[in-house]
């Protein structure tokens, strides 16, 4: 049976993103958008400045657009993706989860909160767990679950791979698309001929959901992992996917070959819009790039290469797309997990 779902924040750019993945989605139907009270009471084709590649699904361009209220949403839905802006979501999220709703969420509030699974389904499923604490401790009806970020994305599963040799120390430095920021059109057109080395807030982002996501968890708790990560984030003239150069130091012996074969070997996931193998290791030293690479495995795939031995570990590049693997496509990711184990 089909579980009907909701998107927050329909009209913006993950919202678009939302749309297109649930298109003929095998589980999910999409029945709410919700959007804010300038676009509410409007056909979705009215109120959204389409930007995504494909058409707006005809079913969808003459959807209603309802406000962000639980009220307007109706009971009818089982779950509801997020990607309000964090400010936004800060205020919304919680009605919506008070009101019993279940809500896999891309918006960055409450990601580092103690009671809230951060979760990247093939690397840390079992942090839905977390679900019992914060219904216990907040009194929710509901449960909400974070993505990570989209560059904190691109990266971990590759460190996840290498954790094996004992993850010391990571130092990466990432070429963002300008999606990331929501530019579009025109507007992205400013940085070409530029790049801006600095997204507020993204390195710490990075530098501490990426020990979340690593961290262990005793059924109630996650433990940080104690790798020191220190990133340095710049925004390039791309239109989509994040490029990262990660050198790690490791404690053990590994050589690139041993790195190659541990990211290739690390284990997928078994669900509709996971990829069928996560990591796909490049040998060409000029590969990934973002334009040739980020649609690997329907924009769910994390691309490596150039994986060289440094004198205390292995540097290597990697890519994902990021407003499908690290935004809507990982929420709707994450929302297959809750269905799969039964939250929903
Ligand atoms: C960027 N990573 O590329 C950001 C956008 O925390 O989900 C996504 C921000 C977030 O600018």
């Amino acid at each position: 049976m089909a579980v009907r779902v909701g998107i927050l924040g329909a009209t913006g750019a993950v919202g678009q993103r939302f749309i297109q993945l649930l298109e003929d989605h095998p589980v999910f139907e999409l029945a709410a958008l919700t959007a804010s009270e300038a676009s509410a009471g409007k056909q979705y084709k009215e109120a959204a400045k389409w930007r995504v590649n494909t058409p707006i699904p005809d079913d969808i361009a003459e959807m209603e657009v309802v406000g962000t209220d639980p009220s307007e949403v109706g009971d009818d839905v089982d779950l509801l993706f997020s990607s309000l802006p964090s400010s936004v979501a800060a205020e919304v999220e919680p009605d919506f989860l008070e009101a019993g709703y279940v809500v896999s969420s891309n918006s960055s509030n409450d990601r580092m909160a103690p009671d809230v699974p951060l979760t990247i389904p093939e690397i840390n499923a079992e942090h839905l767990d977390l679900i019992e604490v914060q219904r216990d401790e907040r009194g929710w009806d509901g449960a909400l679950v974070k993505n990570p970020n989209c560059s904190t994305i691109t990266m971990v599963p590759t460190l996840a791979a290498l954790d094996q040799f004992g993850l010391d120390r990571v130092h990466v430095t990432t070429l963002q698309a300008v999606s990331g920021a929501g530019y579009d059109g025109v507007t992205s057109m400013e940085i070409i001929d530029n790049a801006i080395p600095h997204i507020g807030g993204e390195e710490e982002k990075m530098e501490t959901e990426s020990r979340k996501l690593l961290g262990s968890f005793d059924g109630a708790e996650v433990a940080l992992h104690d790798a020191e990560v220190n990133a340095s984030c710049n925004r390039i003239p791309t239109l989509d996917g994040h490029l990262e150069s990660v050198f790690a130091d490791l404690a053990e012996d590994a050589t690139p070959d041993d790195v190659a074969a541990a990211m290739r070997e690390f284990p997928g996931i078994d669900l509709p819009s996971a990829p069928d193998q996560l990591i796909h290791v490049f040998e060409d030293s000029s590969r990934p790039q973002p334009r040739l690479d980020r649609m690997r495995g329907d924009g769910m795939q994390v691309s490596a290469g150039g994986i060289q031995a440094t004198a205390n570990g292995v540097k290597y590049n990697c890519l994902a797309h990021n407003t499908i693997r690290g935004a809507a496509g990982a929420s709707v990711l994450n929302g297959e997990l809750l269905v799969e184990e039964g939250w929903i």
